[in-house]
């Protein structure tokens, strides 16, 4: 037999038991031997029936995902030919589903002629998450076990069910207890085999149509539109569906493979693959010792619970971690917890959190007024005024009072951890831990690597960081870090090209196209204005040379002008209505001529080139400067903090797409054509000319 599939007979029964580590993926080696487990089982006349289990936590996760950049998923068997072969076998075959059947996992056990799942398993077709579609039979199939209405759930928004549901749909035929569960599949099977059981296919089972008609398709577009904005797959995935309720079995499956073409070589499933695996090689430390071992973090220390506080300590306790939250006033502890408690009720009312959980969770948030009361702690995360002088007074104070071995952590958005890692005797348990506000909510954390920061305090973060359910994304020191330092560029071309003639809607608009869910200029307006000046304090001298620099953010700022805070930003704020403003228009104009830059069309194609190819540009000086060890990590950055649209993969992913030689061209080309503004902000990147010379992409450039 093979050694990704284990063929055993027992009695009556062949079993085949899927061993593909890790997650039995139906690359081409596995499908080969289940066909082979399979024949092997029809020619025994001695096997009455078939059970496929799986020897991994996993059922099966699908077809390989790797295969589909490559000619790999047509080696013969194809993965849609298997499963209508397996459909056709003439013994009854089981699918003994112990965890997730995910999509090619799923459509493998469709065509079994019955299936029984352990309470541990899972089913999907999450295909569309790949901007592709179920593309062995699911879209075919599905509806014939479950209908249409659930069926467009599952395949157009990837949901999720676990074996309850399963059973209630009528997409297992039983659910069996964990111990024991293979022998109580093989039992089934005798079972079967005992009551002559039939073997069936799909192709004698039609889709409900009771309730269906063209308004269950509009309706179901209609509820997915605005969270599938901009997507391509979702929309084959109701075509693959609908064509369930047309068409034969046979006639249905030739439609699906066409979607599934459709959607399959184009930049957005290749951005949505690209994902898939940058999520996953985040955790991949270059160069980190095996033998390094994270430290144990039981409890957390916070100090100050304002917005940034009160959400960083929401994180702790949603995943069982008591959290010591400290501030300097009764009152600010109060509010503190105040608010802690009215986020909480606000999950509570959407059916979120339950009353009693939303008491654990307080209940493991106490509050302090003493630095004594984190001598224990663990882990301390200092989230105070973004103060290069408060924060020094902190980590001194922590490293008199927090236990040895403790790790010190900074939520600092730009300052340097280094400068505050010196404040204590003990830099190598220092490090930066950037949530992203509100930090209850947005998925994105910095893990900021200082000079002296140890292995095991960057494991240990990662690891707690992924424990907490948060998105790490591990940075060396610079100003800004990674998000930041590329949002800059971002903010710069946009307020540049207002100076230069295009309103700020015009500049929103071209974005918004691109995918964005709002323009800079929005965003800014919703941040504050005042933020970023604030922020560009810290480099005020890298600026000095162009008095144009953010300078209309400047004068916007001067005025008071803050953005929504203060009803007037880029834009008029009532209510919830943005609305233009001729007056920033007019400051524009009177500032252009003041600094005697040429005002002039701007089209949306500049917009987008000018700003995304800036980021990207300073994207590669990120990777070149090992701020950054791989382009997916500054993508899941961008996907995760700042809105860049998931269908575009990140702006690197959306570099590797467009052609590195393109991007150097056009910014060579605005270097030259936008005269001290080019000459000043449009130097190529070293690594983008060297890549682009040697025809490569930044996928292919990783710190090892
Ligand atoms: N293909 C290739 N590699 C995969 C994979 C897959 N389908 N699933 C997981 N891996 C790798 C992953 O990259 C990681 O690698 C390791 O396995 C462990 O994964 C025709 C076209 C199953 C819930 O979308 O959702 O079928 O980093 O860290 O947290 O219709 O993996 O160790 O080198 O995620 O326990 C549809 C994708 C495919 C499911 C397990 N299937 N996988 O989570 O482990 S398209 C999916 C997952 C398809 C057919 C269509 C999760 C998991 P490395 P992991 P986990």
């Amino acid at each position: 037999m093979s050694d990704v599939v284990n063929y055993q007979v027992q009695g009556d029964i062949a079993v085949l038991t899927l061993n593909s580590a890790p997650v039995n993926g139906l690359g081409h080696a596995l499908r080969s031997a289940i066909q082979a487990g399979f024949d092997q089982a029809i020619a025994d006349d001695a096997v009455k029936a078939i059970v496929i289990a799986s020897a991994h936590k996993i059922f099966c996760a699908g077809a390989d995902i790797n295969e589909f950049s490559s000619d790999k998923r047509f080696a013969k068997p194809e993965l849609p030919w298997l499963t209508t072969y397996l459909e056709a076998s003439s013994k009854p075959i089981v699918a003994a589903i112990n965890g997730a059947a995910l999509g090619g996992g799923l459509e493998l056990a469709l065509v079994c002629d019955y299936r029984v799942a352990s309470p541990a398993a899972k089913f999907g077709l999450p295909e569309v998450s790949l901007g592709i579609l179920p593309g062995a039979g699911g879209t075919q199939r599905l509806p014939r076990f479950i209908g249409v209405e659930k069926s467009l759930e599952m395949i157009a928004t990837a949901k999720i069910i676990g074996a309850d549901a399963a059973l209630e749909l009528g997409l297992i035929d039983a659910a069996l207890p964990a111990e024991n569960f293979l022998e109580a599949a093989i039992e089934f099977a005798n079972k079967l085999v005992a009551d002559n059981a039939p073997v069936k296919t799909c192709a004698d089972m039609d889709v409900s149509k009771e309730g269906v008609n063209d308004a269950t398709f509009d309706d179901f577009r209609a509820s997915i539109a605005r969270k599938t904005k901009g997507y391509f797959a979702p929309e084959q995935c109701i075509q693959a569906v609908k064509a369930s309720t047309e068409l034969s079995l046979a006639d249905g499956l030739k439609k699906e493979t066409e979607l599934f073409e459709l959607c399959n070589d184009t930049p957005q499933a290749r951005a949505q693959q690209h994902v898939f695996f940058a999520q996953r090689a985040i955790s991949n430390i270059p160069g980190l010792d095996k033998s390094v071992a994270p430290r144990d973090i039981k409890t957390v220390g916070i100090i100050g619970a304002g917005t940034m506080g009160g959400g960083i300590a929401m994180n702790f306790a949603n995943a069982g971690i008591p959290v010591v939250l400290l501030e300097v006033k009764q009152e600010f502890l109060d509010r503190g917890l105040a608010n802690i408690r009215k986020n909480y009720e606000v999950s509570v009312k959407r059916g979120k959190l339950t009353e009693a959980q939303l008491e654990t969770n307080m209940g493991l948030i106490s509050g302090s007024l003493s630095y004594d009361d984190l001598s224990d702690v663990d882990l301390v995360i200092e989230a105070v005024f973004e103060n290069m002088n408060i924060k020094k007074e902190v980590f001194a104070k922590l490293d008199e009072v927090c236990k040895q071995g403790a790790i010190l952590a900074t939520n600092t958005s730009y300052l340097d951890v280094d400068e505050i890692a010196a404040q204590t005797k003990r830099p190598q348990d220092v490090i930066g831990l950037h949530f992203f506000s509100p930090a209850n909510v947005m998925q994105l954390l910095e893990i900021v690597r200082a000079t002296k920061t140890a292995d095991d305090v960057l494991l240990t973060t990662l690891k707690t960081a992924q424990k907490i359910r948060k998105i790490p994304v591990i940075s060396g020191i610079c100003w800004g870090f990674i998000g930041n330092r590329m949002f800059e560029p971002y903010g710069r071309e946009s307020t540049r090209m207002v100076l230069e003639g295009a309103t700020p809607a015009q500049v929103d608009k071209a974005l918004t196209d691109f995918g964005f869910a709002m323009g800079f200029l929005s965003v800014i307006d919703l941040a504050g204005i005042d933020v970023g000046f604030f922020a560009r304090e810290g480099i005020r001298e890298q600026l000095a040379h162009d008095p144009s620099y953010q300078v209309i953010c400047d004068k916007l700022n001067n005025l008071g002008r803050f953005g929504q805070k203060t009803s007037r930003g880029f834009y008029i704020y009532e209510g919830r209505d943005r609305i233009e403003d001729p007056e920033v228009v007019e400051l524009a104009q009177a500032t252009a001529q003041e600094l005697n830059v040429a005002q002039r069309e701007v089209s949306a194609e500049e917009v987008i080139e000018r700003t995304m190819y800036s980021m990207i540009n300073e994207g590669a000086r990120i990777l070149e400067e090992g701020v950054a060890y791989r382009s997916s990590d500054i993508d899941l950055v961008f996907l995760n903090g700042y809105g860049f649209p998931g269908h575009r993969g990140g702006p690197m992913q959306y570099a590797d797409e467009v052609g590195l030689d393109k991007v150097l061209e056009r910014i060579r080309f605005y270097q030259a054509e936008l005269g001290e503004h080019g000459k000043n902000w449009f130097e190529p990147a070293p690594l983008l000319v060297k890549l682009a010379q040697e025809g490569k992409s930044f996928k292919d450039y990783e710190v090892k």
